[in-house]
């Protein structure tokens, strides 16, 4: 007799909401997914993209079985191969590389498909083969670390408010982000905010859903950030509402930044910002007079040249205000801060100091001819679309001399550069732990099916790649559950009493923070114990859009897609059809000054590539500012490249974050 069961899990994909979610299997078959209600973050609601899960998990075009290339790099041609044969050959490269050039000719480049502490990024899963290997370093800086650092610096940590306490802010400023597209979660507890009086601003260059949704929305250009912070301080000071008492008992350095502030007094700020000077000075008395102010943050602000140092400052505010003494005041960015799971990166098993190479320069990776990279293992990343400078990744890609293997779901653009693909299981079919960057939860994912085909989990294929190896630490054959326990056995208070044995039973817990979690509560995690505010002459670093390039005057931004997560569900024809094909938003006054129309077919371009897309011409941008959006797979996109050739190969401020945001173009029609 057929019976059903349910069988609880996480949602992988790099968002910070981590849904818990509950899958129904019937005969074996996942027959339904549906977001757990019982889980006190995400509630019962998963998105438009991932209620597509199941679904997606058994689309035509999934990759079952390991394959050879037998046509052209990036012709996409590929034989079935056996594991065995996949694994001799994988084995054979890598053993003559590691002997002829030496293991950190090897770039095991990691993305973040899953941040699963097992399965992903979120443990560095792999990591233990690659050390014995010795094989480079790969420096995950694609997506938050500008920011991350730029926290650090004010902060110590980047972990800030716990994103529930919103629902006591109020005044809510919802600061470079698009919670209704990116993390929808949190709205709910905007709501509540609101229902008790709150006001909540966007600051967004893009009219965004969110924006929509906010009592108020002030369009700033893109990479100034900074300064409206300064400015909106400036306000603060000039209202007498800074907080005495907190400045001088849990902050250092403002002395400093008190000069820092007065050279922007609003009038200034409007010239740099393009917000009016009246909506500045209001946002300011409000922000003066208003505890407690909760500011969203997130990484849409930091893919500038200046995005470290944007965050820093914004992270100044609640210095002067003293609002991290209250719940829902304080500054959010990535709750990762404040989980305490040390990533799987295994040093003791490295025999010696290895080379670093950085995900966001892939391009410069490749090219180098000096100790140049001989294998490149990608797995749960699609840097074919995902990563800047896009015609001189598929230059890389094309070198004959690079081994290249891809753990991949599904025949992406940079699966079409493999020499191997080796088919990797989906969420429903392997053992995961997870945290969430958006809320205070640890989450567990059991399989609920058999993998289909010869679909392996991480962890397997590189248990049974150290095998074939003939590799003997003993580390390298831990199971997916051992691996899990390893993680949760840190000793760290927020971790007491959660043990995979009760994850598994609950499918979540939440970390054991004091409650009210007031983060900051006993000090700041800084070298003096204190909020330190920028030092004078370091509180704002211009974006590259500020300086004229060329024939190049459009700054063009490219955020996050409402229906897909970066490049995953962008081959649902659904979600396809629902995005209906890449855009640029173009204001009317630069569509008209081009002679274009609405609903035209355009050229975007700049000396690095070429975009086709679709104008859609739009007040939701200002004059000087396009968008579009990022996850496009290139060789589904009209003209074979995506956005990402159009954005250059260039260093955030901080931690070589990668600047997606802040690069200029300019739009002709086709
Ligand atoms: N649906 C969906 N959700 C996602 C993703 C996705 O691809 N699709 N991606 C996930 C990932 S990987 C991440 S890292 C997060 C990212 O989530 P977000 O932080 O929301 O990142 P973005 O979408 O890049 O940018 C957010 C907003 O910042 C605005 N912005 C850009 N430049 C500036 C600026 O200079 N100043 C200000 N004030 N605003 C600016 C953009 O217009 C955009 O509306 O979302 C995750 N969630
Ligand atoms: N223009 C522009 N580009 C951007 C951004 C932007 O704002 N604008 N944002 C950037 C950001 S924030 C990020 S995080 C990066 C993301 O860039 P990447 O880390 O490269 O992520 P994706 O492109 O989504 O590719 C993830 C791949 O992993 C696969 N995958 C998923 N789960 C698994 C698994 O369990 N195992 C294996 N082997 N594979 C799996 C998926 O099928 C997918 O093809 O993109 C960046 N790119
Ligand atoms: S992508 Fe985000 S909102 Fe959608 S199910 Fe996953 S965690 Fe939830
Ligand atoms: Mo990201």
């Amino acid at each position: 007799m057929s019976r059903e069961l349910n069988v609880l899990g996480a949602c992988p994909l790099d968002c910070p909401d981590t849904c818990s979610w509950v899958v129904t299997v019937k005969d074996g078959e996942a027959v339904r997914m549906r977001g757990n209600r019982d889980h006190p973050y995400t509630r019962g609601a998963l998105c438009v993209k991932v209620n597509r899960y199941l679904e997606h998990s058994k689309a035509p075009d999934r990759i079952l079985h390991p394959m050879r290339r037998v046509g052209p790099k990036g012709s996409g041609r590929f034989e079935r191969v056996s594991w065995d044969e996949a694994l001799d050959e994988i084995a054979e490269r890598l053993t003559s590389i590691v002997a002829e050039y030496g293991g950190e000719a090897i770039w095991p480049y990691q993305g973040t498909g899953t941040l699963g502490y097992i399965q992903g990024v979120g443990g560095r899963a792999g990591r233990r083969l690659w050390n014995v290997l010795g094989a480079a370093q790969h420096d995950m800086n694609i997506c938050s670390r500008a920011g991350n650092i730029g926290l650090r610096h004010t902060n110590g940590n980047p972990g800030g408010m716990d994103p529930e306490a919103f629902a006591l802010s109020r005044l809510i400023l919802l600061w470079g982000t698009n919670t209704l597209t990116s993390g929808h979660h949190l709205w709910k507890f905007i709501q509540d905010a609101r229902a008790a009086g709150a006001h909540v601003v966007a600051i967004d260059p893009i009219r965004t859903r969110t924006a929509d949704q906010a009592d108020e929305h002030l369009a700033i250009r893109p990479g100034t950030d900074a300064v409206l912070a300064l400015a909106l301080m400036h306000v603060v000071l000039d209202e007498d509402a800074e907080d005495r008492d907190f400045l001088n008992h849990h902050t250092s350095g403002f002395e400093g930044f008190e000069r820092e502030i007065r050279k922007y007094p609003p009038a200034v700020a409007a010239e740099i910002t393009g917000i009016a000077e009246k909506d500045i000075r209001a946002l300011g008395v409000r922000l003066a007079h208003t505890r407690p102010t909760g500011i969203r943050a997130t990484m849409g602000l930091q893919r500038h040249r200046g995005g470290g140092t944007a965050l820093r400052t914004i992270a100044c505010i609640p210095g002067l205000t003293g609002d991290w003494r209250h719940p829902g005041g304080g500054v959010s960015y990535s709750t990762t801060g404040h989980v305490p799971i040390v990533p799987d990166t295994r040093p003791d098993l490295l025999a010696g100091p290895v080379r670093t190479l950085t995900m966001t320069r892939l391009a410069e990776g490749l090219e180098d001819t000096l100790a140049p990279v001989k294998c490149l293992w990608v797995y749960a990343a699609n840097p074919m679309a995902s990563t800047s400078d896009q015609n001189r990744i598929r230059r890389g890609l094309m070198r004959d001399d690079l081994f290249t293997v891809v753990m991949e779901q599904f025949p992406t653009d940079t699966v079409d550069y493999a020499d191997i693909v080796l088919p990797a299981t989906m969420q429903t079919e392997h053992t995961d732990l997870h945290s969430g960057y958006g809320h205070l939860y640890l989450m567990w994912n059991e399989p609920a099916v058999a993998p289909p085909g010869e679909c392996l989990s991480t962890t397997e294929t590189f248990r049974r790649l150290a095998l074939r190896l003939g590799l003997t630490e003993p580390s390298l054959y831990d199971s997916d559950l051992q691996l899990a326990e390893q993680m949760l056995s840190g000793g760290h208070p927020f971790l007491e009493g959660i043990t995979v044995e009760r994850l598994r039973a609950e499918g979540w817990a939440r970390l054991n923070v004091p409650e009210p979690f007031l983060p900051y509560a006993e000090g700041f995690p800084t070298a003096s114990g204190r909020l330190e505010f920028a030092p004078e002459g370091q509180a704002y670093v211009a974006p590259f859009t500020a300086e004229p390039a060329g024939p190049y005057r459009l700054a063009m931004i490219t955020p996050a897609s409402h229906t897909f997560l970066n490049t995953v569900f962008a081959n649902n024809p659904e979600l396809l059809r629902r995005a209906g094909g890449p855009k640029i938003l173009v204001n009317e006054k630069d569509a008209a000054e081009r002679g274009l129309a609405g609903g035209q077919r355009v050229r975007v371009f700049n000396d690095h590539g070429e975009l086709v897309a679709e104008l859609e011409v739009s007040d939701r941008v200002s004059p000087g500012v396009v968008a579009t959006n990022k996850g496009n797979w290139p060789k589904l996109s009209p003209g074979g490249g995506n956005v990402n050739t159009l954005v250059r190969e260039s260093d955030a401020d901080m931690g070589r974050g990668a600047v997606y945001h802040d690069n200029l173009v300019e739009i002709a029609a086709l």
